[in-house]
């Protein structure tokens, strides 16, 4: 079998916080979207508090991005939000639907983590819309169209009794959420045992909508942070039709091994291509941004016929 999906861009990292002209610590977990021809990197950067906020970079050939002289986000001043966001807004992904472009991000406060939703149709404001769950949820993405007339998300809630796991729920107007049902679990002693979470927004494959996600394996130094792919029936996404039995991606070069938390490539975004390729960015070590390729065909195909159980 082929051993690499991903292949990694020669010029990695494409962002670190060198390239951002106000101070931050990192630059990572980035959701990037195609717009008008361009793409818009919305990055994660930690503040020397630690908190977080989100940053614009903006780029002709996906790879080569400049940074904004403002942030984009910052903890909200609304009052239905600001005090949900007060420490910090993260891990930004960018669903273009509807012909709008929407955000779905972590919001920490003294509450615990929630998911905020935010759009824009310009990438120059940005308006948020609701927080769409309550605390105790990180990694939400959006389906990029609405199914049999709901709008679709994946997510993962936190569990103290079974491994976390990814999640399905349906809404009819993107603020009220239900008919929620698990549909990844980890599997024990795998590279994804500790615990599974939405990375990308889903991408539409011929075979299926495909879901990079990230899997978690506890180790005695630390966790490692790996991509695992997984495929969902494309009228019917509770169904997964399979998931790949492999990692797709795991912390190999330097700066994705050693850096502020070690051992760790995330996702957030993935964006498909005309020519069947797909642009798959991931944090490095929660301190850089990186990216590579991947024909969107080979990774379906894998987990179809290399695959293992979802629940
Ligand atoms: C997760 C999140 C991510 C982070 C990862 C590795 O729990 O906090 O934002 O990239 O851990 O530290």
């Amino acid at each position: 079998m082929k051993r690499n999906f991903i292949t990694r861009y020669e010029g990695n990292p494409i962002l670190t916080k060198d390239d951002v002209p106000y101070p931050v610590q990192t630059v990572h977990n980035a959701g990037v979207a195609k717009f008008n021809d361009r793409y818009i990197m919305l990055f994660r950067s930690h503040l020397a508090t630690g908190r977080s906020i989100i940053g614009l970079a903006e780029s002709e050939d996906g790879f080569n991005f400049k940074v904004r002289p403002e942030p984009f986000m910052v903890p909200s001043k609304e009052p239905a939000f600001a005090e949900y966001e007060e420490y910090g807004v993260e891990d930004p992904r960018i669903t273009p639907l509807d012909g709008v472009y929407y955000i779905t991000y972590s919001a920490y406060s003294r509450h615990g983590v929630r998911i905020g939703l935010a759009r824009t149709s310009d990438f120059e404001s940005i308006e948020r819309v609701a927080l769409i769950t309550e605390s105790d949820y990180r990694n939400t993405v959006l389906f990029p169209e609405k199914i049999n007339g709901r709008y679709v998300r994946l997510d993962r809630p936190h569990c103290e009794i079974s491994p976390w796991s990814i999640w399905i729920s349906y809404s009819p107007d993107l603020r009220h959420w239900g008919d929620s049902q698990v549909v990844i679990k980890p599997v024990q002693y795998h590279w994804d045992e500790m615990k599974i979470g939405p990375g990308a927004p889903p991408v539409r494959t011929d075979k299926g909508w495909l879901n990079i996600y990230h899997g978690v394996f506890k180790t005695m130094d630390g966790s490692v942070y790996r991509l695992g792919a997984a495929l969902h029936k494309l009228d019917d996404p509770a169904q997964v039709l399979g998931v790949a039995d492999r990692w797709i991606l795991q912390p190999e070069d330097a700066w994705e091994v050693v850096g502020y938390v070690h051992n760790v490539v995330f996702t957030c975004a993935a964006v498909p291509e005309d020519d069947g390729t797909l642009k798959l960015y991931w944090g490095g070590a929660d301190t850089v941004m990186c990216a590579g390729t991947a024909a969107i065909d080979e990774l379906a195909e894998l987990c179809l016929t290399n695959s293992r159980p979802p629940i």
